[in-house]
């Protein structure tokens, strides 16, 4: 069986995380999503997601493409995470385009197109009124 992974933090879920994930699911017989834990998050964005990891876990784990959940608890431990979920595919937007070339020796890499025109941070400001 081929093992598919992917990453994010899923905040105020939406549809381009919903394609991005039904189209990693696609590429593989298996699909494990990593799932970015609140503290990487202050780390990474200095402020906290809108949904808790607990949330966005629950939101994540309930959707059909998706096999396996956990929470990725830092940029650091992509390799350890590849091997221990044995995954041969490693997944991701192309926003993040190059970033994660590092792996292929250990896995394939592929970057898949974002979905135009929405984002997290559009959707909160659309609701906000800004
Ligand atoms: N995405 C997409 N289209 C959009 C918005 C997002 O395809 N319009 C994809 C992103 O490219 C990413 C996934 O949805 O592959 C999750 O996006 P984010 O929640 O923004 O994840 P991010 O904060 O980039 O976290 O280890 C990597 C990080 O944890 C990734």
């Amino acid at each position: 069986a081929r093992t598919v992974i992917t990453f994010g933090t899923f905040d105020v879920f939406h549809v381009g995380h919903l394609r991005v994930i039904e189209r990693a699911a696609a590429l593989g017989d298996r699909l494990v999503v990593g799932v970015s834990a609140d503290a990487l998050n202050m780390r990474k964005k200095d402020r906290l997601p809108v949904f808790s990891e607990g949330e966005r876990l629950a939101i994540v784990s309930a959707l059909k493409p998706v096999d396996e959940v956990f929470v990725e608890e830092s940029l650091e431990l992509k390799r350890d995470y590849i091997l221990k979920f044995g995954a041969d595919v490693l997944v991701m937007g192309d926003d993040w385009e190059g970033r994660f070339d590092e792996f292929k020796d250990i896995c394939e890499v592929v970057y898949l197109p974002r979905t135009p025109a929405i984002s997290t941070t559009a959707l909160i400001e659309k609701i906000s009124g800004n």
